[in-house]
């Protein structure tokens, strides 16, 4: 890790981020801490979406005319890339839609709706993001299945003795884990976890809104059944995302959305379906975001996901290190940086987190506050909010500095 540290230039990243070289309420410099929310896009994003709609907008898959042909051919581009990057087996198992919560919705709607039935189990965490909990929600009203969730360890790691319990003694049909944590940060061995539940005979669904990044994800050597993440979270832009899932279970699924592209024919008395990936693009799709996210996967790729995910890691334990010193301040989840991605929830002397992040924002330092998407892990912890550092590519010691400083100017504006 230390060698991929040394051959990391933080500065030049930070110069291709037009953004962070703003002044932040005209008189301090932005210090974003807020990248598990959405990530900040660099010049070469911004240039591939800028060059789309200049010189080659059209629809895909619809035209034969010139600009119609380039923009396929470098949306079916970005697909190709996408599937590099995380590995799938074939580019028919990346299929584009608007971002982790929409992929998670499609398991749900599709695979779920087909394969569950009254008295199966999904297996899903006290730690997840609202969107890996009320899709299950939504299809066990519908469809008589049970959600189970596995507990927590009291240093924020998950109960995996539960887990396997839950494995052995209950019909689980569908594990819905995600890989990290968006408040404790925590990663989940999702490679144990998925031979667990292939031993058991269910699939495994993995929200990687979290993982995919900030660290290498490679979805066959996980042997995850499907992995979902989004496209504004890794320097690429809104409303772009992608659900992975492995051929023969895509291929056996119906499709969730129905419309344009996704049709082999249409009589008026019924269908059939488009191959894969199309199958599960109904409609003009999000042309410029997929574009836009392969120009980001180009750009993470040529940095190395390693030495990203060793600068991130360089952060994160000077930061808990950091805060660890802070009088009053208590972190959520892990403090063990081996433990964790580059994400710190904590609450702060009795102040509540919308008034740290307000007087944070004023000294620069944008973090979020509040939930997170995530009630049930903040009920566990007693508390209804929290303030949270999240770290990225571009993200410097110094400006966890100027966040320790942020920290101590609220302690003081609010304790007397
Ligand atoms: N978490 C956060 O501030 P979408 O909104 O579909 O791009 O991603 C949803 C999602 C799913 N899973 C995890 C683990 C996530 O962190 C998120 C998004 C943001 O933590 C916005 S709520």
């Amino acid at each position: 890790m230390a060698d991929a540290i040394l051959n990391y230039d933080v500065e030049a990243v930070r110069a291709d981020f037009p953004i962070l070289q703003q002044m932040h309420h005209d008189n301090v410099p932005l210090v974003y801490l807020d990248n598990a929310a959405s990530s900040q896009k660099p010049q070469q994003v911004i240039d591939t979406l800028d060059d789309y709609y200049r010189r080659y907008n059209a629809n895909v898959h619809r035209g034969v005319h010139k600009l119609s042909e380039e923009a396929t051919a470098a949306y079916e581009q970005a697909r190709i890339k996408i599937r590099h990057f995380i590995n799938a087996a074939s580019k028919r198992e990346i299929i584009y839609t608007s971002g982790t919560t929409e992929s998670i919705n499609l398991v749900a709607q599709s695979w779920g709706r087909s394969n569950l039935n009254a008295g199966d189990v999904v297996v899903s965490t006290v730690m997840e993001h609202h969107s890996n909990i009320v899709p299950w929600q939504l299809l066990a009203a519908e469809k008589g299945i049970t959600v189970k969730y596995v507990p927590l360890n009291p240093d924020g790691t998950l109960d995996l003795d539960e887990y396997a319990r839950l494995l052995r003694e209950e019909p689980v049909k569908l594990v819905a884990v995600t890989h990290v944590s968006n408040v404790f940060g925590t990663i989940n061995p999702i490679k144990d976890m998925a031979q667990q539940a292939h031993a058991a005979g269910a699939l495994i669904m993995v929200d990687g809104a979290q993982s995919v990044p900030h660290m290498p994800v490679d979805v066959q050597a996980l042997d995850a059944d499907f992995y979902a993440f989004s496209g504004h979270k890794m320097i690429g832009p809104t409303g772009i995302g992608v659900l992975y899932g492995k051929r023969d279970l895509l291929e056996a699924m119906p499709p969730w959305k129905g419309g344009g592209d996704m049709i082999a024919t249409v009589r008026l008395d019924g269908s059939t379906w488009n191959d894969l990936p199309y199958k599960f693009e109904a409609g003009t799709p999000i042309i410029a975001g997929a574009i836009g996210l392969g120009a980001a996967v180009d750009y993470l790729s040529a940095l190395g996901m390693e030495q990203i995910s060793a600068h991130e890691h360089r952060i994160t334990e000077y930061a808990l290190e950091r805060l660890s010193e802070v009088p009053g301040l208590k972190l959520l989840g892990p403090t063990d940086a081996s433990k964790k991605g580059g994400v710190a929830a904590f609450t702060f002397a009795g102040i509540h987190a919308h008034d740290v992040a307000q007087l944070l924002d004023a000294e620069g330092v944008a973090v979020r506050a509040g939930h997170h998407c995530a009630m049930p892990l903040h009920d566990i912890c007693g508390v209804n909010a929290s303030a949270r550092a999240s770290f990225y590519l571009y993200n410097t010691t110094s400006e966890v500095d100027l966040l320790i400083e942020g920290l101590y100017k609220a302690k003081e504006t609010f304790v007397i």
